[in-house]
């Protein structure tokens, strides 16, 4: 791929990526228990925006000039982990939503939901694994931080004080790092020089970080609709992000005290409006964005 001509004909040809990625993920989790294929289907038709598979092809379509259909099923693996996590994070925080469908805790059960993620995690290693022990690790590894950046965040739930580096931190460990093993991964199987590797692993990480920054974001100002679960689910459980850490650093006593109030759990107290008038005012989120 060369320039933004072609980056332009690649987005044209996207909807038809995101079919052939669903197709390899309805394919990888069929098994003969019915009840097992029919909740990790119903995880896989709930959606999302298959951002880790298209970033894992994108780079792979970079990385060489073979047909991106040979990359397919290390792009469904990196969604399937992404897609398990998520079920392990909705029971932890005991969600009901989640891709504008009730969460697979709240469908099945907490039990079962455990199994259908732990399920999705053997089919993605085993994915991972036909493309050789090297990119097999890079999987492994992601996959590690994920859970470093989960324990981080979870042991930090409600400190008012956490330090912007500790936030960065935790948003490199769950997103920018997984990011950036979809991309050495793809260019590795692509068989790419060590400097594209590097260009775009590093590009993927970047990203990832300002795709969790504006994730954080939209917690607060984002529409139900389009970000599927309800706003303000990252407050209502004490998470510290890095519009909190803004508004709790520039806020006035009145309103930090608003802010501390949701944070610290008094979930009746919180009224959006509110709440998003902190952020506003403490310049923490440009609503103009
Ligand atoms: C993998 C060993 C291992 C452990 C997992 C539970 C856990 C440990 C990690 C969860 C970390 C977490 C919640 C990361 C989510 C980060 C994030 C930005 C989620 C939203 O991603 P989108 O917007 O979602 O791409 P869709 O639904 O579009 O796929």
């Amino acid at each position: 791929m060369n320039g933004l001509g072609d980056f332009l004909e690649w987005q044209k040809n996207l909807s038809t990526k995101i079919e052939k990625i669903n197709a390899r993920l309805l394919e990888t989790v069929y098994c003969e228990q019915e009840e097992l294929y029919s909740w990790a289907r119903y995880t896989i038709e709930a959606g999302g925006k298959r951002f880790r598979p298209l970033l894992t092809i994108l780079a792979y379509e970079i990385g060489c000039d073979r047909p991106y259909e040979s990359i397919l099923d290390l792009a469904a693996g990196y969604e399937l982990i992404h897609t398990a996590s998520l079920i392990h994070d909705d029971i932890i925080d005991n969600a009901s939503f989640r891709r504008g469908l009730p969460t697979l805790n709240v469908k099945i059960g907490v039990n079962n939901a455990i199994v259908v993620a732990d399920y999705l995690f053997a089919k993605a290693y085993e994915l991972g694994s036909r493309y050789g022990p090297v990119v097999s690790k890079v999987m492994a590894d992601a996959s590690t931080k994920l859970a470093e950046g989960q324990i981080l965040e979870a042991i930090n739930l409600g400190n008012l004080s956490l330090p912007e580096e500790t936030y960065l931190k935790i948003i490199e460990n769950k997103t920018a790092r997984f990011f950036a093993a979809c991309a050495l991964g793809a260019t590795i199987a692509a068989g790419a020089p060590e400097n594209v590797r590097k260009n775009l692993t590093d590009f993927a990480y970047n990203l990832g970080m300002a795709f969790q920054i504006t994730d954080d974001i939209l917690d607060i100002v984002g529409d139900q609709k389009k970000i599927g679960k309800p706003v303000l689910t990252d407050i209502r459980h004490s998470a510290i992000t890095l519009p909190i850490i803004v508004a709790l650093r520039n806020a006035s006593s009145a309103k930090r005290k608003v802010l501390t109030d949701a944070l610290r759990g008094a979930q009746d107290m919180i009224e959006p409006d509110l709440l998003r008038s902190v952020f506003i005012e403490t310049n923490a989120i440009d609503y103009s964005f």
